[in-house]
């Protein structure tokens, strides 16, 4: 197709005219590096929110909320919901469709759903691909909502400005997070479902485990935030502590710095993906099935197969 973008159409937020566009990133490389390459000079004003946590702990309830309030204060939002994806529907959650249904009809927000399939983490270079053509619309807010399950949020803190952690009080979540590395990558934490027995028990706990870790910027405190997010305890509270985040981030000259780190491992993932398609062009299906069948058999190792065919590659 010709990709040649339209940018005042972009910019006045035609909402078929991105999704349009998001649907090319979504379907290949070629699309994707075509679009951002144009777009690319018109990002950087939107602030990037990553909300992460376990499934079921309230993230979609939470960005419902704060993205009602936003609009409410006359801010544009945008929102990625990247669901982890069963491979045998291909489809995102339901749930999340229809609840994201009740936002994504005003006229200043605007809402996808997208797979996380074809990536190792939570997010996917393409995801921050769409969250570039959000930020080039002129959404004021994107936020990034992901499932953090042992890798994924690690790569969220990656896209994100600002990254909040969401815990619940049930199942020792709160100790697990700390395993899983969240402690690291959150830039404060929402104790959700507050309303549930035990929050008490487990807003200390978290309190102490806080207390004895790494700090992410020495001169930032971590904090939780308490919520009730199904019926709005709480959001408030949130909005104010991103904004207080953003405020310090800004005043400390850190916005820039922490962007040009989130730049340089996208840049590795991009060039990652291109060496390996590169890589796998080089080679026809017969020459890998022959190495396979004798490494199977025990003539050769899978160290030197690959060392074999990366020699190739390079020469
Ligand atoms: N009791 C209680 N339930 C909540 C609260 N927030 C969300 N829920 C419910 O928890 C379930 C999962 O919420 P959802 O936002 O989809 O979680 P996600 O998987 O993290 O996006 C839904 O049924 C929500 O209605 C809360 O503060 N208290
Ligand atoms: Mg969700």
């Amino acid at each position: 197709m010709n990709n040649l973008i339209e940018i005042e159409k972009l910019k006045s937020r035609d909402k078929r005219y991105i999704s349009r566009l998001i649907t090319q990133v979504e379907s290949d490389a070629q699309s994707s590096s075509s679009i951002i390459d144009q777009i690319f000079s018109h990002t950087g004003s939107a602030w990037r929110i990553g909300i992460t946590g376990p499934p079921g702990a309230g993230k979609s309830t939470i960005t419902n909320e704060l993205v009602k309030y936003l609009l409410s204060q006359n801010y544009s939002v945008g929102v990625i919901a990247v669901d982890p994806t069963s491979p045998f529907t291909g489809g995102a959650l339901l749930g999340d469709r229809v609840r994201m249904s009740e936002i994504g009809t005003h006229n200043n927000a605007f809402i996808r759903s997208m797979a996380s399939r074809g990536s190792l983490g939570g997010l996917s270079r393409k995801t921050i691909d769409v969250a570039d053509i959000l930020d080039a619309a002129g959404y004021d807010f994107i936020f990034l909502e992901t499932v953090g399950v042992g890798q994924s949020e690690l790569d969220i803190a990656e896209a994100a400005d600002t990254t909040a952690v969401v815990l619940v009080p049930e199942s020792g979540d709160s100790i697990q997070a700390m395993k899983a590395g969240l402690m690291e990558i959150a830039d404060f934490f929402i104790l959700n479902k507050s309303d549930r027995p035990g929050s008490e028990t487990a807003f200390t706990s978290i309190k102490s485990i806080l207390s004895f870790r790494t700090r992410k910027q020495s001169d930032w405190e971590t904090e939780i935030i308490k919520s009730i997010a199904q019926d709005g305890t709480g959001i408030i509270e949130i909005y104010k502590m991103i904004e207080t985040h953003r405020e310090f981030l800004s005043s400390n000259g850190l916005v820039g710095k922490q962007r040009q780190k989130r730049m340089y491992n996208r840049i590795r993932e991009i060039i990652s993906e291109k060496l390996n398609k590169e890589f796998w062009k080089n080679f026809n299906q017969q020459d890998v099935s022959d190495s396979l069948a004798k490494i199977v058999n025990g003539d050769s190792s899978p160290y030197k197969f690959a060392q074999k065919f990366v020699n190739e590659f390079l020469t």
